[in-house]
């Protein structure tokens, strides 16, 4: 039987590290795309560097020559494009360097796979999105609904799209797209909104952060769990045939609701008070107190900051996964809303307290060289 080659591209990101775990886990020789950095610790995928399937190369999604080498020389079964500038409100601010990497970069893998003459051997992923739906023409969304891109980031993601349709009518390759909504977890980057609330409601609970600023609090998001869908992506490429799919949870909520549940698991009730950029978060009870904060009820902690709406901003989001559930037997309610939110602050709560007891060990240690005590 031949061997399972995968090669990731955006292996240092929330999706390729558990991807990584699940594609091992498999029996698969898992190979990851890895770009120069002045910082080298990767630290969502350290504790699987060393294992031996597992290997890093450097190349770069804006370097058709690196890919082309590597892909010839990886000779992958499978390809997992998970690689792209991610953040919506930065593709504002950086749109030529998003539309580089997230739609030529996607050209450029199926060229690298064409150059090859892996066209008939080389399974394609994409990471298509929901941001697709952008300005959402209805609700809510499955494969059939049309796009409506809404940012820069968007409107690169849909040449991706379209750029994997093309090749697979084309040249009869087997390219795919998972359109994902929303996932999230404890490796989420700490710009996106959940990552960013669940750590400052742990700061916060732990008496690190006053408060803590957000933008659009009414946005609808349909929020699931990265671990879930990892696997999804590996269903799609195992399908009979290549097809798109939609991979959600099917269950909205918004932004404000995500905030009021991460507070709640880390001890603070909120109400909410004022409309747009008035409105406040304030504690309306305290069950868990930390030694650490001198939170009481009526404090405000959370508030709207102008500097977080967007120029355009995608408010409806909400996926059907029926297609997903039916032709893979995938599952969308493996994790629910509120497992994903405990899970998150959980581990933020740990992280905030451990990243404590390290910052006054390295205090006391800093003391006693000084004072002589130890050498
Ligand atoms: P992420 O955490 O932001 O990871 C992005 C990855 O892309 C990182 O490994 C990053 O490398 C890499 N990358 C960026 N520019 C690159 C370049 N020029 N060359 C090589 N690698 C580059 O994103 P994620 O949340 O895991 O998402 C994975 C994919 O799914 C992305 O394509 C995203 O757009 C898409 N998506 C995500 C969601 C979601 O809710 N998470 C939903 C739908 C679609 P560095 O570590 O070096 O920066
Ligand atoms: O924003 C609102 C914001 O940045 C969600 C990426 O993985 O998912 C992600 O994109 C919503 C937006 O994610 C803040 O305006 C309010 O309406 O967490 P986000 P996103 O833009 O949905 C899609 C599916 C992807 O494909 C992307 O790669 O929350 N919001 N206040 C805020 N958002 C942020 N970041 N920060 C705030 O303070």
């Amino acid at each position: 039987m031949s061997k399972n080659i995968a090669l990731i591209t955006g292996v240092t990101g929330q999706d390729g590290s558990y991807l990584s775990e699940f594609l091992l886990a498999k029996g698969y020789e898992v190979h990851g795309i890895i770009r120069r950095s002045s910082v080298d610790f990767r630290e969502r995928i350290a504790h699987l560097e060393g294992t031996p399937n597992f290997h890093l190369h450097y190349a770069d999604m804006g370097d058709s020559m690196s890919l082309v080498k590597l892909v010839g020389k990886v000779q992958p079964t499978e390809i997992y494009n998970l690689a792209a500038q991610s953040h919506v409100q930065v593709s504002f601010d950086a749109p030529e360097f998003t539309a580089d990497v997230d739609a030529v970069g996607v050209l450029r893998i199926l060229e690298a796979v064409r150059t090859n003459h892996l066209e008939k051997t080389c399974k394609i992923y994409q990471a298509s999105t929901s941001e697709l739906y952008g300005k959402v023409e209805e609700v809510p969304q499955n494969e059939k609904t049309p796009f409506h891109p809404y940012s820069p980031y968007a409107v690169a993601k849909l040449y991706g799209y379209w750029i994997i349709k093309e090749y697979r009518e084309a040249y009869d390759m087997f390219c795919c797209s998972g359109i994902l909504f929303n996932h999230e977890s404890e490796r989420r980057g700490e710009t996106f909104v959940t990552r960013k609330i669940t750590l400052a409601a742990a700061r916060i609970a732990q008496g690190k952060q006053d408060c803590l600023y957000l933008g659009n609090l009414d946005s609808l998001r349909d929020w699931g769990y990265a671990k879930d869908y990892v696997e999804c992506m590996w269903l799609i490429l195992q399908h009979d045939k290549p097809e798109d799919f939609v991979i959600a949870t099917g269950v909205q909520h918004t932004v404000r609701e995500f905030a009021t549940l991460a507070f709640h698991y880390a001890g603070i009730d909120l109400r909410w008070e004022g409309e747009g950029v008035n409105e406040k978060g304030i504690i309306s009870n305290i069950s868990n107190p930390s030694n650490a904060s001198n939170l009481k009820v009526g404090d405000v902690v959370v508030a709207v900051s102008e500097a977080f709406y967007r120029p355009t901003d995608v408010v409806n989001l909400w996926g059907d996964p029926t297609k997903a559930k039916n032709e893979l037997g995938w599952n969308p309610q493996t994790t629910s809303f509120e497992q994903l939110v405990q899970i998150m602050v959980k581990h933020d709560m740990e992280k905030v307290a451990a990243d404590h007891v390290a910052s006054v060990m390295r205090t006391n240690l800093a003391e006693y060289l000084e004072k002589g005590i130890v050498k």
